[in-house]
Parts: C-alpha cells; structure tokens; sequence
C-alpha cells in the first residue's frame, strides 16, 4: 500500500495496483463500495465486485474500488479487504461525500456511495467512474433528493450509469441533473436508461456513438470548467427486464417501504433487497449485467481520457 496526502493533508492510501498506475500514467477506473456492501447481497455481492475489476482489468485500465478502512480512506483494496466488505457489508456504514470526515477523524469504516467515491477518486486524479446507477430523486414529496446529484455537479469525473435507479423518480432526476449543472451523455441511446431497463421514455439532449466522441466532449467539457459527466449507458438487451413486471414490483416494495418508515440511508438498500427477494433474483441479474457492462465501457473511455496528473 502506498499512502499518501492531499494537498490539505488527508491521508489517502493507494492499492498497489492503483499506485504504480498513477505513476505510469495507466488509466484508472473508480468503482464504489455501497454497491457491494448494501446493493447486492452475499455472495453474489463478492463474485460482482470482482467481476466488476475484471471487466475493467480487460479494457487495459486498472480498477480502483473505494471504501474508507478503519478512518483511512482507501483507493484500491486488496481481496481480503473486498472479501471483509462484501461479507459484513449490512453492518458496515454507509458514507456519502458530507459522512467522509465523520468516518477520518474517528476512524470508522464505511462503504462509499457514488458522491464520496467520486471526492475521494478525484483527489487522487481519477477521471472515469463506473457504478450500477447512481441515486437521485427519490418518488412521492419526502424531499429526499441524493446527494450523489450535488457532488456529481461539483467533481470534475465521468460517471458510467445504467440511468438511475427506476425506484427512483426519473423526470425529476433527469430535471435535477441540469440544473445543478451534470452534463448527460446518452451512449448509444437518445433516451435516459432506466437501469433495469433500456428506455424511459425520457429524451436526453445529447448522444455520442463512439467513445473517442464521449471522450472528445467531455475533455471539452472540462476545459471549459465543468464538473461531473453521466453516461447514460443502459443495460445489455439480452438482460433487460420486463417493464411492466420490474414497475409493480417496485411500486408494492415502495408502498411496503412507506408501511414500515424506511427512509434516509436505509431505503435504497431496502428497496434494492425487496426488489431481489420478489423477483427471485432477477433484479440481481439485470443489476449485474448492467453493472458489469458499465465497468467494460468506462475501462475504454478512461484509456481515453486518461488520469489527471498526479
Ligand atoms: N447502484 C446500484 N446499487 C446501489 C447503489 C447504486 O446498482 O446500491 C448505491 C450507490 O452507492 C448510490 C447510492 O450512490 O445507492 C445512493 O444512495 P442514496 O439514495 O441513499 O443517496
Ligand atoms: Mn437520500
């Protein structure tokens, strides 16, 4: 492990992976923790996260998953480390970007969602990103909005993203991401994905084809100064769930949610466990697929765009 500081003094420690790639300048691809720990369950949750790196690993980029050990956040974790998260991952905290300093200065452990994963990977010159499908607005008015949506707007990276979430409200979601300022590529598709399936009937303003043009916007984008990139990559159609069966699934997981006052923290992942047990596993399927389909597309576009100088 090779530990270093920030400019402001936190200390960040690389893999070893992680660390001889930022000095050779091999891309590196950013993958979070609160997907494994309490997106999926055990033991699929241990075979996706290495399936995850490896499809990485086979786009010639090097895989960094995130997660804060023990107060020492963490870019690149060994396989014991991986294994450990994954295993206790329902006792193990759950760290957005505002939780980050809570967990250093008392050193705590937590999974990463997508806006500390994307902090903490953009500290260490990480440009590209690769996750299932980032949070947003959630349904009905409790006013839970992620915080995955500010950071992204704040963070100079490039988000791969299945959409987001279909427990999630989509045209709100989509409505937020532009005005805090998310630019949203749609690859391949002129519709924002709805993760579990490929269309949502929501039409983006921007599609790139090829990942030279994804990479020659979003460099673009960045020197003109802007922050977060999502691309919206949907899920390989041979994966894809039925509509119809995935949409009254989720709303029954809701309204039981609503019954038993799951909110905050503990709804996405309550929703996401629902949705396994209803389905008898395809939402875990799908969820892998897109997952993995997303790691692969975001290990050619950070041979692209390269890491930021460290
Ligand atoms: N994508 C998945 N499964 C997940 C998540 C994303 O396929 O479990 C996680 C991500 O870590 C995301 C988080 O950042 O859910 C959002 O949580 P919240 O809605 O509480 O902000
Ligand atoms: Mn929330």
């Amino acid at each position: 492990m090779i530990s270093i500081a920030d400019n402001r003094g936190v200390e960040l420690v690389l893999s070893q992976d992680v660390g001889v790639a930022r000095s050779a300048g091999t891309p590196i691809v950013a993958l979070e923790s609160t997907i494994v720990a309490h997106g999926l369950p055990w033991p699929d949750n241990l075979d996706i996260a290495k399936e995850l790196e490896g499809a990485v690993r086979d786009a010639g980029a090097v895989p960094a998953t995130i997660a804060i050990v023990e107060g020492r956040p963490r870019i690149g974790l060994d396989a014991a480390t991986l294994e450990l998260l994954a295993q206790d991952g329902a006792k193990l905290s759950k760290a957005g970007a505002i939780d980050i300093a809570v967990h250093v200065a008392r050193k705590t452990s937590a999974a990463t969602t997508v806006s500390a994963t994307s902090v903490l990977a953009s500290k260490v010159g990480i440009r590209t990103f690769a996750t299932g499908g980032i949070g947003g607005v959630h349904r009905g008015d409790s006013g839970d909005v992620s915080h995955d949506l500010v950071a992204l707007a704040r963070t100079p990276i490039a988000v791969v993203s299945a959409g987001a979430k279909s427990i999630l409200d989509l045209p709100r979601t989509v409505e937020m991401l532009e005005t805090l300022g998310v630019l949203v590529l749609g690859f391949n598709t002129n519709e924002f994905p709805a993760f579990y399936t490929r269309t949502s009937g929501i039409q983006l303003d921007h599609r790139a084809d090829t990942v030279a043009d994804l990479a020659a916007i979003i460099r673009t984008h960045w020197a003109l100064g802007g922050g977060g990139v999502l691309v919206a990559n949907p899920i390989p159609e041979d994966a894809e769930l039925d509509g119809d069966m995935i949409t009254a699934n989720i709303e029954s997981a809701i309204a039981e949610a609503n019954a038993r006052d799951v909110y905050g923290k503990r709804l996405t992942p309550f929703l996401l466990a629902r949705l396994a047990e209803v389905t008898g596993g395809a939402s875990i399927r799908a969820n892998r697929a897109l997952a993995v389909g997303n790691a692969a597309l975001a290990g050619q576009l950070a041979a692209q765009l390269g890491n930021a100088p460290p």
